[in-house]
C-alpha cells in the first residue's frame, strides 16, 4: 500500500455508480463528438455554476486557448495577465501568438493588482486575463472598471475556481469569458476537461467550430479549428462527480479549516479569503514568511522525509520560465517573486484524514514553532 499523502487525490464517484452510469455506452457505441452526456453535462453545469453560456472542452488549457481564439485578436496583441499562475495560463497567450504583459499580484490573496493594470496599458493592449488563483477572487469591479474605460475584453482563467460564487453570482458569469479545468487534479474532474463560459450568445457557435474542426455539416468547412472535444466517458464522470460535489466542497472546508486552527501561529500566513465570495477550497495554500525556522524549500524537502508530498504551486513564476524569460516586457513583480519563493499548497481533498491533517500541522510546528 503506498502510504504517501499527496498533495490532492482525486474525487471519484462510487463505483458502481460509475460503471451504471457507462453501461449504455455499450448498446449506443457513441462514445464522442458531442453526444447525449456531453450535452447534459453541458445544461447541468450551466445551471450548477450560474452561467448564460458553456462550452465544454477536452481540458482547461484548451478552453483557454479556445476562448482566446474566439475573440479574433490581431497577431501580437498585448494581453495584461499574472505571472503567478500555472505556466498554462502564459502558453495559452503565446500559442495564439499573442504577447504577454506581466502584472504583480496582491500580497493578501495572490490575484492580479489592479492598481498596476492602467500603467500597463498601451494601443496594443486588447485584454486583461486575470486568474483566481487558488479560487481566490480577483477584484472584478476594478477590473471591470479599467476594461470599460479602455475597451478592453476580461477573460478570466477560473481553472482553480469551480463553484466559486461572489455576490452570489456564479464566478464564470463576470467578465467577457472564464475557463474552468476539470483535470483530475480539481475540486471537479471529469478525469481531463474543461469549460468556457461566456455571456454572448455567437460565443457558443464560434467555440463550437473552434472545438470541432471548423466543421459546419458533412461538406462544408467554414473556418479552421481544432479537436477539442469532451468524451462521453469524461462527460459521464461529470454527472456522477456532479452529484457528489456539494459534499465534497463541505468535506474539503472541514479540512481547511482544521488546518487553519492548528496552523494559526506567527510566521504562517494564509491568504486572505475575498469578502462577499463563497469558496471551494480548491487548495491549501501557506506562506512561509520571514522570521520562520525553516525557509519553504527546507520545509518542502522535510515533509517529503515523512512521506508528505507539498507543492510550490507557483514557483518559479511563468514569466522566469526559460521558454519565456527576457522575451517580453520587463515589469517590477516583487510581490509575486515574494509569494512564490514562500508559498507552500499542503495537501488537502475531501477523503484526506484528520489524523493525516493532525500529523502534517504537527510536524510543521515542531519545525516552525
Ligand atoms: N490554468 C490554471 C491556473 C491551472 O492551474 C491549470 C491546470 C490550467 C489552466 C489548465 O487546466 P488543464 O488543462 O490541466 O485542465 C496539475 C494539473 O495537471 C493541472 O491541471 C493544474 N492546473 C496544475 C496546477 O496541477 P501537476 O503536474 O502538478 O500534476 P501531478 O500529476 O503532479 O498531480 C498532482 C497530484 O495530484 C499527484 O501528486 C496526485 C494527484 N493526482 C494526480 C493525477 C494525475 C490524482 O489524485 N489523480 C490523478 O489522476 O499539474
Amino acid at each position: 500500500m503506498d502510504d504517501r499523502i499527496l498533495v490532492t487525490r482525486s474525487s471519484m464517484p462510487p463505483y458502481e455508480e460509475y460503471i451504471e452510469a457507462i453501461k449504455p455506452l455499450w448498446d449506443t457505441h457513441w462514445l464522442t463528438n458531442m453526444g447525449q452526456y456531453h450535452q447534459q453535462l453541458e445544461k447541468e453545469l450551466k445551471e450548477y455554476l450560474g452561467v448564460s453560456g458553456l462550452s465544454l472542452m477536452v481540458n482547461g488549457h484548451m478552453a483557454l486557448e479556445l476562448a482566446l481564439q474566439a475573440f479574433d485578436f490581431p497577431e501580437g496583441s498585448e494581453v495584461i495577465t499574472t505571472p503567478f499562475t500555472f505556466i498554462s495560463t502564459t502558453h495559452a497567450i503565446v500559442r495564439n501568438r499573442l504577447q504577454p504583459v506581466f502584472c504583480d499580484v496582491k500580497s493578501t490573496d495572490g490575484t492580479i493588482d489592479e492598481t498596476r493594470i492602467e500603467d500597463l496599458i498601451t494601443e496594443k493592449t486588447v485584454a486583461i486575463l486575470p486568474v483566481h488563483v487558488y479560487g481566490n477572487v480577483c477584484n472584478i469591479e476594478g477590473i471591470q472598471k479599467i476594461a470599460d474605460k479602455y475597451d478592453l475584453r476580461v477573460i478570466y482563467d477560473a481553472a482553480h475556481a469551480f463553484g466559486v460564487k461572489y455576490k452570489g453570482r456564479g464566478i464564470g458569469s463576470y467578465g467577457d469569458a472564464s475557463i474552468f479545468s476539470f483535470h483530475a487534479t480539481k475540486v471537479f474532474n471529469t478525469i481531463e476537461g474543461g469549460a468556457v463560459s461566456f455571456a454572448e450568445r455567437r460565443l457558443y457557435d464560434k467555440l463550437y467550430y473552434l472545438k470541432n474542426f471548423g466543421i459546419q455539416n458533412e461538406e462544408i468547412v467554414s473556418s479552421v479549428g481544432a479537436n477539442a472535444k469532451m468524451n462521453e466517458f469524461a462527460a459521464i464522470m461529470g454527472l456522477c462527480n456532479l452529484k457528489h460535489i456539494g459534499e465534497a466542497i463541505a468535506e474539503r472546508k472541514k479540512r481547511y479549516d482544521l488546518y487553519r486552527e492548528r496552523l494559526s501561529r506567527k510566521g504562517i500566513r494564509f491568504f486572505t479569503p475575498t469578502q462577499d465570495a463563497d469558496g471551494n477550497y480548491a487548495y491549501l495554500p501557506i506562506l512561509i514568511e520571514e522570521g520562520c525556522r525553516m525557509t519553504r524549500d527546507a520545509l518542502y524537502e522535510e515533509l517529503k522525509q515523512y512521506g508528505i508530498y507539498t507543492r510550490k504551486y507557483f514557483y518559479p513564476l511563468t514569466s522566469d520560465q526559460a521558454c519565456f524569460k527576457n522575451q517580453y516586457k520587463r515589469v517590477a513583480l516583487d510581490t509575486a517573486r515574494k509569494l512564490s519563493d514562500e508559498v507552500l499548497v499542503l495537501p488537502l481533498y475531501d477523503t484526506l484524514s484528520v489524523e493525516s491533517i493532525e500529523r502534517i500541522c504537527e510536524l510543521i510546528s515542531e519545525r516552525e514553532g
